[in-house]
């Protein structure tokens, strides 16, 4: 990674409100491929290529192309306004890392499950813990070309509340990942004024649109 730093990548000395977001998801659904897109800094992550081992472990149904698989975590940044800083981590999908998640949490304000429609039950099980864990947050679904899926389909098959947003996205594409981390923003907003009215209003981001990038 560069040691020199850029004025783009440079954090507001205005900043004083960091959020912790993260992305998980199943093997290959666009967790690190968001992270990067997202990311105003050069994002941190460990990408190997697969071994022999891991192909036996790691289901690559629907992902034959994919020949490199994140083993730590992604991370990245985003900043919103002038206090507002999204921190992201990309959480590893592969059920043998799901050790790494009670710590990866800690202090996490919201999440986005990134899903694959054409293999919804592998986010089955990021989305049952994070309802254990009692953190907030918003599916995705990322754009692979799979077959049409009305949002009452999509929300039956992964059994999420009505309450939770359901959105659409390609993680690839820059504006659409923000939409997606502003959609799970908002969501965030409205749980905290529906349980602190006043306290919410003065917590609040000022602007929910990131700034745009030089
Ligand atoms: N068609 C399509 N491919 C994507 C999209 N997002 C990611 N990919 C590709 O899917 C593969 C897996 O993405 P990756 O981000 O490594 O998945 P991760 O395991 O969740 O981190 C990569 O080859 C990406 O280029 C998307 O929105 N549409
Ligand atoms: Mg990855």
């Amino acid at each position: 990674m560069d040691s020199a730093t850029s004025d783009r990548d440079a954090l507001q000395a205005t900043a004083d409100n960091g959020l912790k977001i993260v992305v998980v998801g199943g093997f290959g659904v666009g967790k690190t491929t968001m992270v990067r897109s997202v990311s105003e800094i050069r994002p941190l992550n460990t990408e190997e290529t697969m071994t022999r081992a891991g192909e036996a472990v790691d289901h690559l149904d629907g992902v034959q192309s994919k020949t490199s698989t994140t083993v730590a975590f992604d991370f990245g940044r985003i900043t919103l306004d002038a206090h507002s800083v999204l921190y992201l981590f990309g959480a590893p999908g592969q059920e043998r890392f799901w050790f790494l998640w009670d710590r990866l949490f800690s202090g996490t304000l919201g999440a986005v499950v990134l899903v694959d429609t054409r293999r919804l039950s592998d986010s089955w099980y990021a989305i049952d813990r994070l309802e254990h864990h009692g953190t907030p947050f918003i599916v995705a679904c990322n754009d692979f070309g799979g077959p049409f899926h009305s949002e009452q389909q999509l929300r039956d098959a992964l059994d999420i509340a009505p309450d939770v947003p359901l959105v659409e996205c390609d993680a690839r594409d820059r504006s659409s990942s923000k939409y997606v981390l502003i959609t799970l923003v908002e969501h965030l907003q409205q749980l905290a004024a529906a349980r602190a009215p006043e306290a919410a209003l003065t917590a609040a981001p000022a602007a929910m649109t990131p700034e745009p990038t030089p």
